[in-house]
């Protein structure tokens, strides 16, 4: 290990010495580029294999080569170099796009505090370590406790409907929290000492930082979000308290339980509307054909086939219960040599779940295809900014959400049409209208005061309930003790922090792409739209791939859909259901804060 950190600290060294010449930005950046891709491919190549197959032997790999990766990329003397070149005014758009990037790398493992950044990567891998080596172990009322998957856990709250039984599969999906506790508490030291020795208001602010934003503008964004959903949410949160009580033959509470909903976390709400059986669609369907399935949606608007290597490389199925092997049971999609080794690790089972996820999953990798040019540096292989990366997967979900599109795969068939309202309904349920109370208000805003305000332990729990609470009208079964850590069974906060407002962002955004692909290109109303085959929609994708991080984002996104960011497509859309509510609601209390 040490003989590798001084070769790479002697590169360094000869990269700023011929670099710092006057006039030579492109030198040092790319030089820059190259080292940056190849330590970036065997640090991902490394991550990869630790969420396939988690153990010890690939926990070391990973740790050593995120610690070359960070050697190089955060080296002191890169560093110099990159803020002497940021204070130039004489630099290109692009030279000084990738001279930012590479500066909030830098950012996030400076060589100037090298032995929190050593701790910070070996902590990070111990935690991923905790978080997928984790065994679920369910006890049910009266009978044997019994190994369950996460899986397993999603699809008996899909089915049970008795409520005893829902808090105890609810319970057992919360027991992953205390183990988390302590580790994450590390992290968030170790996060926040790194950021804050490079300037900024904490690892919130650094992460809130890629948008060219500072935490509090983001969180100003993010409360726009919140009131502007509230009038919908609050009557469907109405709806959905008095039909799940109807359901439990129980009257309706002020906040709804969090184990009434089928959701773990209650981002979604699913199995609410008896019209639109999302899962029966796919039940006869292997997992094989759901990602071929997803595949064929964006060959449909012309892109390419997946690589060779995607199918041979990837781990998108479900582990046999019985298999001594732990993975990551989170989807993700991972762009291993920032070129055409992508692929992507999900659990995909027959659910409508996985069915929408793999349609996501492969956004991305299409997204990294897109970008994967001679002309995009690799430091810029990202999106314009990582809403647009989650958007572009989300956006082609719903567009797999459509009914035509549904008729035309076959799923829906002939004999069934399910009424606009409730498949709508159903969709307000699945999508923003349920969702952005979570990403905006629970997650992003616990997530804020974690790192912001250094919130202690002892705090979280209290603090996750009562923003679930305020945001999402949600509680508990019943008092959380203090040993609970609830907020830590959210995967995010461990392997992906302080980002989840990218996936409230991408809501926003890919309804203003709908909406222009809608009303320019297939002319129709956005609720019935079908994307499949439509060449023309792949066309002006592409084009907004293709630039990855080479754009600044505003002036992309004013330009594909000749409007800021704004939630007024998204509103809209679920407009029509506003009075439908009403009408379901009248006489009902619809506030519950
Ligand atoms: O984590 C994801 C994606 C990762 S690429 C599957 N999502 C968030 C979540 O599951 O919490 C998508 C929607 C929100
Ligand atoms: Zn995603």
């Amino acid at each position: 290990m040490s003989s590798r950190r001084t070769c790479l600290a002697v590169a360094a060294a000869i990269l700023v010495c011929a670099c710092s010449r006057a006039g030579a930005p492109d030198d040092f950046l790319t030089a820059y580029d190259e080292e940056y891709r190849r330590l970036w491919t065997d640090a991902e190549g490394a991550r990869w294999a630790a969420n396939t197959e988690v153990s010890d032997e690939n926990s070391r790999r990973r740790i050593a080569a995120e610690q070359a990766f960070a050697a190089y990329t955060g080296d002191p003397a890169v560093i110099e170099r990159l803020r002497a070149l940021l204070a130039r005014d004489d630099l290109t758009d692009r030279q000084r796009r990738q001279a930012g990037a590479a500066w909030r790398i830098a950012a996030h493992n400076p060589g100037t505090m090298p032995e929190t950044v050593q701790r910070l990567i070996a902590a990070e891998a111990a935690q991923n370590d905790r978080l997928w080596g984790y065994a679920y172990t369910l006890s049910l009322p009266g009978r044997e406790p019994r190994g369950v998957t996460p899986n397993e856990i999603d699809a008996l709250l899909a089915e049970s409907r008795d409520v005893a039984e829902r808090r105890a599969i609810w319970e057992c999906a919360k027991d992953i929290g205390p183990t988390l506790r302590d580790g994450l508490a590390e992290l968030r030291t170790l996060r926040n000492e790194v950021a804050r020795g490079m300037g900024y208001s904490s690892f919130f602010g650094l992460e809130v930082a890629d948008y060219g934003l500072d935490s509090r503008e983001m969180m100003a964004f993010m409360d726009t979000l919140l009131i502007q959903v509230r009038p919908l949410y609050a009557q469907l949160h109405c709806w959905a308290r008095h039909t799940l009580a109807a359901r439990y033959g129980v009257p309706a509470p002020r906040r709804i339980p969090a184990h009434w909903i089928d959701n773990r976390w209650a981002q979604e709400w699913p199995g609410l509307v008896e019209d639109v059986d999302l899962d029966a669609l796919v039940a006869d369907r292997s997992a094989e054909w759901i990602v071929r399935q997803a595949e064929d949606f964006y060959v449909s608007l012309g892109m390419p086939a997946l690589p060779a290597t995607f199918w041979e490389r990837s781990d998108l199925y479900e582990l046999p219960t019985d298999s001594p092997r732990r993975k990551n049971a989170h989807a993700s999609a991972w762009h291993i040599d920032l070129d055409q080794d992508v692929r992507s690790l999900m659990n995909v089972t027959p659910n409508f779940s996985w069915f929408t996820t793999a349609h996501h999953e492969l956004g991305h990798v299409y997204y990294y295809l897109g970008y994967s040019r001679p002309d995009v540096p690799y430091v810029l292989r990202a999106g314009a900014n990582r809403a647009f990366h989650e958007g572009i997967g989300t956006l082609i979900e719903l567009a797999s959400n459509q009914t035509p599109y549904l008729r035309q795969t076959g799923l829906l068939t002939a004999d069934r049409s399910p009424d606009r309202t409730q498949w709508l309904l159903s969709q307000a349920l699945m999508g923003p209208i349920v969702f952005i109370p979570f990403a905006c208000g629970t997650m992003t805003h616990f997530e804020h005061d974690l790192y912001e305000e250094d919130l202690p332990p002892a705090e979280w729990n209290a603090r996750w309930w009562s923003y679930a609470a305020l945001h999402q009208g949600l509680e508990p079964p019943a008092p959380r003790g203090p040993s609970t850590c609830d907020a830590a069974t959210k995967s995010h906060l461990h392997d992906d922090p302080a980002q989840y407002y990218d996936y409230a962002l991408s809501n926003v955004i890919l309804h203003q792409l709908h909406d222009h692909i809608c009303r320019e290109i297939l002319q129709c109303d956005p609720r019935e739209a079908n994307y499949y085959g439509k060449r023309e929609i792949g066309a002006y994708l592409a084009a907004i791939l293709q630039p990855g991080a080479t754009r600044d984002w505003r002036q992309l996104l004013e330009e594909v859909t000749g409007e800021p960011l704004s939630a007024r497509a998204m509103l809209a859309y679920f407009a029509p259901l506003q009075s439908w509510l009403e009408a379901q609601n009248r006489g009902r209390d619809v506030t519950f804060d």
